[in-house]
C-alpha cells in the first residue's frame, strides 16, 4: 500500500478552501432530478448536464475533486475530452462512486438496508483507476424509525465499508466513507445525535479491524441535526456543536478531513452549518463539503436543459458559498449580494 500517495491524494480533497461535488447520482437518481425540471433521462442529457458543471469557469477554485458515476467516467466533454482528463487538467481529482445501492436488508428491521457491491470490486477498482479515477465513494444508509437502526443493520453496514475501504486502498485508491443516517424522519435532534454517535463508534471499530489507513480516507458522514418532520428544529448553532462534540469523540484526528453530505437541507442551511463548525475552530481535522442537492438544486433548475451559463453562475455560486463556509468565512449577505 502507498500511504503516502493516499495520505497526500486524501488531504487534498479535504485541502481548505475546497469540497467535493457529489455529481454520482445513478441514472435512476438522475431521472427525479430530470423530471423535476421537465428533461428528458438520456445519455446525451446526462452528459451535457455534467459538461455544464465540470466547465464552469473558476469552480476548481472551490472544488477539490468530483465525485462520478461509472457511465460519466468514461464519457466525454462536448469538446471530445475525457471527464476524468478535462478535471484533472484543472486541477480538480476525479473520483467514483462504486457501490451498487443500498438493498433490503433480509431480517432487518423497517426499512433497512444494506449496501452491496463488493463482488468483483477489486476488478472494477483497477478498471477505475486505469480511467484517472483517484479516490472512491460507497454510502450505506442508516434509517431512524420505530425501533430502528438494529446493531444488526449498522454492524452490517460497517462491516462492507471497511471491506470496500481496505479493496480501495490496496489498489491506491483513497476510499470516501460514508454512513448516511438519514435526515427525513420526525426523530429529535438528540435521537439523531446517538444513533450518528453509535453508527461512527461501528464503523470506525470496523476499519481498525480491517486495517484501513485513516490517514488515506476521507469521512462522508451527515451532520446531527432535527429530522426534516421533527416539529422542533435545532438552530444553527446547536446542530454545530452537537455535530463536532459526536465528530471529537468517534473520529480519530489521524483521518485527514471530513466532507459532510448534505442529505435534503436547503442550500442555503447546508452551507451555514459547514460554515459555523468552522467558526467554532479547534478542530482537528478539515472540515468541508461533499454535497450532491445542496450544490447542484440551483445550478440544476437555472439549466433547464438548455440554459447553460445560467446553469454555470448558479453552480459556481454555490461552489464558492461552500467554500468560503470550509474556512468558516461565509456571511449570510453574500448571498443577497449574489
Ligand atoms: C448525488 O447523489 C449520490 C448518488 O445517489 P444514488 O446512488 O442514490 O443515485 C449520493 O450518494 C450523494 O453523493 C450523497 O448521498 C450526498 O448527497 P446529498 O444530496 O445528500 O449531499
Amino acid at each position: 500500500m502507498n500511504e503516502k500517495m493516499l495520505n497526500e491524494t486524501a488531504r487534498g480533497m479535504v485541502a481548505p478552501g475546497r469540497g467535493l461535488l457529489a455529481a454520482d447520482e445513478s441514472t435512476g437518481t438522475i431521472k427525479k432530478r430530470f423530471d423535476k425540471i421537465g428533461v428528458d433521462n438520456t445519455e446525451p442529457n446526462r452528459r451535457a448536464y455534467r459538461d455544464m458543471l465540470f466547465t464552469t469557469p473558476g469552480f476548481e477554485k472551490h472544488t477539490s475533486g468530483v465525485i462520478l458515476f461509472e457511465e460519466t467516467l468514461f464519457q466525454s466533454s462536448l469538446t471530445g475530452q475525457p471527464f476524468p482528463r478535462l478535471l484533472a487538467s484543472k486541477g480538480v481529482i476525479p473520483g467514483i462512486k462504486v457501490d451498487q445501492g443500498a438493498k433490503p436488508l433480509a431480517g432487518g428491521g423497517a426499512d433497512e438496508t444494506v449496501t452491496e457491491g463488493l463482488d468483483g470490486l477489486r476488478e472494477r477498482l483497477k478498471k477505475y483507476g486505469e480511467a484517472g479515477a483517484r479516490f472512491a465513494k460507497w454510502r450505506a444508509v442508516i434509517t431512524i424509525g420505530d425501533g430502528t437502526p438494529t446493531d444488526y443493520c449498522i454492524d452490517v453496514n460497517a462491516h462492507a465499508l471497511a471491506r470496500y475501504a481496505a479493496l480501495c486502498q490496496e489498489a491506491g485508491i483513497v476510499p470516501i466513507v460514508e454512513p448516511e443516517v438519514l435526515m427525513d424522519a420526525d426523530n429529535t435532534v438528540e435521537v439523531c445525535e446517538a444513533v450518528t454517535d453509535r453508527t461512527l463508534e461501528v464503523v470506525f471499530d470496523a476499519l481498525y479491524r480491517q486495517r484501513v489507513l485513516l490517514e488515506g480516507m476521507v469521512l462522508k458522514p451527515n451532520m446531527v441535526v432535527s429530522g426534516a418532520q421533527c416539529p422542533t428544529q435545532a438552530d444553527v448553532a446547536e446542530v454545530a456543536a452537537r455535530t463536532v462534540k459526536v465528530l471529537k469523540r468517534r473520529v480519530p484526528s489521524a483521518v485527514p478531513g471530513i466532507a459532510f453530505l448534505s442529505g435534503g437541507q436547503s442550500d442555503e442551511l447546508a452551507t451555514a452549518h459547514l460554515d459555523a463548525m468552522n467558526k467554532l475552530g479547534g478542530l482537528p481535522w478539515n472540515l468541508t463539503f461533499s454535497y450532491g442537492r445542496a450544490l447542484q438544486a440551483a445550478a440544476l433548475k437555472a439549466w433547464s436543459g438548455s440554459n447553460v451559463d445560467a446553469g454555470k453562475a448558479a453552480h459556481l455560486h454555490r461552489a464558492r458559498m461552500n467554500g468560503l463556509a470550509s474556512l468558516g468565512q461565509w456571511d449570510q449577505s453574500l448571498e443577497k449580494a449574489a
